[in-house]
């Protein structure tokens, strides 16, 4: 028995020192240590010897399982080691290749120039407030003194989602500074870009939705000549500090007084060409003194507080200033349009 043990021995610890993967070890230990294993069938033969014999074959069997136990526990950490150095070498990555070039977007000429518009007003302590494109009537129209016959109300011109006509589309900015109004306290300097929804068949000068920007000022002691400063001073800062402007009387129904802002045109400056379309001047903005009675309808007292207010479409300022001559192209986000700003 002696001979045998010595014979398993040098035939499993030899065979285990070649396993070449985790499978052939775990085969190899079922071959030996198993439940029918070679060295499990020989320690059940030790019932056979003799009382003498049985305890030093006991101790050599048991040797040689911790051999061969220790020996496999070797291997498999050795196997583990050189899988892991194999991975290492073999998923290294190279930094130092030169990646993908990605296709980068461009920003869209009209978003660029709301963004000079925000600077300027921000510059001049006003703030930038947003609100939602769904809206009761009652803050579209009526608090903007906008009465129930008004053509703006009408069902073809606007979008309402109830037939009742108590929610729409907002078709201006203008509830924001009613929203402002009946939640801020005062003064309140803001202004309100976003988009606004009009009944309106798509074509180089109208679409159904377009972006505004409207603002407001209330404090005590506001004047016209405070709309007029301020407004000429951000007609200065867009066109440049030599921009003339001029102010012509106007109508809203929520401004009384209301005017049209134009600007002198920046390239024929007055003379008349193909970009002011022969006028000498070009129309910015419209604006006017915030109505007593929008005041009041907001719970602001007009014989204590006054204010101005203006509006004007985005797209129509970019195209102006982008000499873009085709309102659809603002909407269509074409790269190679894009690009060219
Ligand atoms: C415009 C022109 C003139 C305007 C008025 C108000 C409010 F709510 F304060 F009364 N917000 N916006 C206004 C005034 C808008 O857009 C052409």
């Amino acid at each position: 028995m002696k001979e045998l043990l010595r014979e398993l021995r040098g035939r499993a610890l030899s065979a285990i020192e070649k396993a070449e993967n985790a499978e052939a070890l775990e085969a190899l230990r079922v071959q030996y240590l198993g439940k029918k294993g070679e060295l499990t069938a020989v320690l059940k033969q030790m019932g056979k010897l003799s009382a003498e014999e049985r305890p030093v074959m006991g101790q050599l069997a048991n040797e040689l399982r911790s051999a061969v136990e220790k020996t496999l526990e070797q291997r498999r950490t050795a196997l583990a080691e050189a899988l892991l150095q194999r991975r290492l070498r073999d998923e290294a990555v190279d930094v130092t290749i030169p990646g993908e070039p990605h296709r980068m977007g461009h920003r869209h000429p009209m978003y660029a120039v709301l963004d000079e518009i925000k600077q300027i007003f921000i510059g001049m302590g006003f703030e930038i407030l947003d609100g939602p494109e769904v809206e009761q009537s009652v803050y579209n129209f009526d608090k903007l003194n906008t009465d129930e016959g008004h053509p703006a109300r009408e069902w073809s011109d606007t979008f309402y989602f109830a037939e009742d006509s108590s929610r729409l589309l907002r078709t201006q900015t203008s509830p924001m500074q009613i929203h402002a109004m009946e939640t801020r306290p005062l003064p309140i300097r803001m202004v309100a870009p976003g988009r606004v929804y009009r009944k309106d068949e798509v074509d180089a000068t109208h679409s159904p939705m377009f972006h505004q920007v409207e603002g407001m000022v209330i404090d005590k002691g506001v004047t016209m000549a405070d709309l007029k400063g301020t407004l000429d001073q951000v007609a200065k800062r867009l066109y440049g500090e030599g921009t003339v402007t001029r102010f012509r009387p106007h109508h809203f129904p929520f401004t009384e007084p209301s005017c049209e802002m134009d600007i002198q045109c920046y390239k024929c400056h007055g003379a008349g060409c193909p970009t002011c379309k022969g006028e000498g001047w070009i129309e910015l903005l419209g604006a006017g003194m915030i109505h007593p009675r929008v005041l009041r309808m907001s719970g602001i007292d007009p014989d204590v507080y006054s204010g101005w207010a203006f509006g004007f479409g985005l797209e129509r300022m970019a195209m102006g200033r982008f000499k873009i001559g085709d309102l659809r192209l603002i909407f269509e986000n074409d790269v190679r349009f894009l690009e060219q700003f």
